[in-house]
């Protein structure tokens, strides 16, 4: 009998499914069958995965070859996470909003550990948040330590299907484990039932929370696109796009051309510079 579940975690060999019964399973995918990740809806038949449902978004990045490899599926938003330790990172925070924005999911900015922060961290912190909050974007400083912001986080998330992205340390599992007081049995019971350790964050898990879910990812060091040329990485901007809609060229690449109304609501402080030199940057390697 074919059952429906969700992916929960894929293992080198196998992945993990919860089936619609509420059996958390581990089968092995036809082979005809592309990379499975977390989040995605399968149907299950004999510990066999024999069919993959249509995604309705996937997550991607391009892997040491620049080839297309999926990290999740079926988000509607992305949440980003920064920190200082490890440090605010805007290139990477722009890498994961431009690479979700492509893929058609929602990017959220999460800014952690602000019991951290002496001031001129705060002032960092501070800029960052203004900016991507002038995009109409949510945009959010918290601190699992002092529970600062805890709430609107937990609100922010409701009825949402998430992933939880951002470079290693900066609290991703541990503001996860917060939101989610059991997430430590869940992971066991998926570790048993895999026979694969689980103490590690080198595995992305899906967990249901509510009427939504949070996907916990494995930190990355930096971020390549997949399959995103330079005129995706403009529309993936979505501060630049819109004002690139005055410029008096058409393709205007917001760098030399006369007459550029991005360059204009920089020198304007209508865009962040560092947002446009992100841009500069990011355009240059795709
Ligand atoms: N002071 C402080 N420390 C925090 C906060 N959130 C997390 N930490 C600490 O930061 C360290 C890293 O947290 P993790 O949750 O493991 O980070 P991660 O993003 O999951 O890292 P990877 O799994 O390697 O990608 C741990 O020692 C946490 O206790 C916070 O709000 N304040
Ligand atoms: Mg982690
Ligand atoms: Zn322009």
């Amino acid at each position: 009998m074919t059952e429906k579940g969700r992916v929960v975690a894929n293992f080198r060999a196998a992945v993990a499914v919860l089936l619609d019964s509420g059996e958390l399973v581990t089968a092995m995918p036809l082979s005809k069958l592309p990379l499975l990740v977390a989040g995605d809806i399968v149907d299950y038949d004999a510990e066999r995965i024999v069919h993959l449902h249509e995604r309705a978004t996937v997550l991607q990045r391009g892997d040491a070859r620049g080839k297309p490899r999926p990290l999740a599926a079926n988000l509607t938003h992305l949440v980003i996470v920064s920190a200082h330790p490890p440090g605010i990172d805007t290139l990477l925070i722009d890498q994961f909003c431009v690479a979700a924005e492509n893929a058609g999911i929602s990017p959220i900015i999460i800014l952690n550990k602000t019991d951290l922060y002496e001031q001129s961290e705060r002032r960092k912190l501070d800029m960052v948040l203004k900016a991507y909050l002038q995009m109409d974007y949510h945009a959010l400083a918290v601190s699992r330590d002092s529970a600062d912001g805890m709430q609107e986080l937990l609100d922010l998330l409701q009825d949402k299907s998430v992933a939880f992205v951002g470079a290693s340390g900066v609290g991703k599992s541990s503001l996860i484990k917060f939101l989610l007081p059991d997430r430590d049995v869940r992971e066991g019971a998926i570790s048993k039932a895999t026979g694969f350790g689980s103490h590690t964050t080198s595995v992305t898990y899906w967990y249901e929370m509510g009427r939504g879910s949070i996907i916990d990812s494995p930190g990355v060091r930096q971020f390549t696109f997949a399959e995103l040329n330079s005129v995706d990485v403009r529309n993936g901007y979505i501060d630049i796009a819109r004002a690139g809609q005055d410029c008096k060229f058409a393709n205007c690449s917001h760098r030399h051309e006369p007459n550029c109304a991005v360059k204009q609501s920089v020198d304007d402080s209508a865009i962040a510079q560092w947002r446009y030199d992100n841009y500069i940057k990011l355009t240059d390697e795709a």
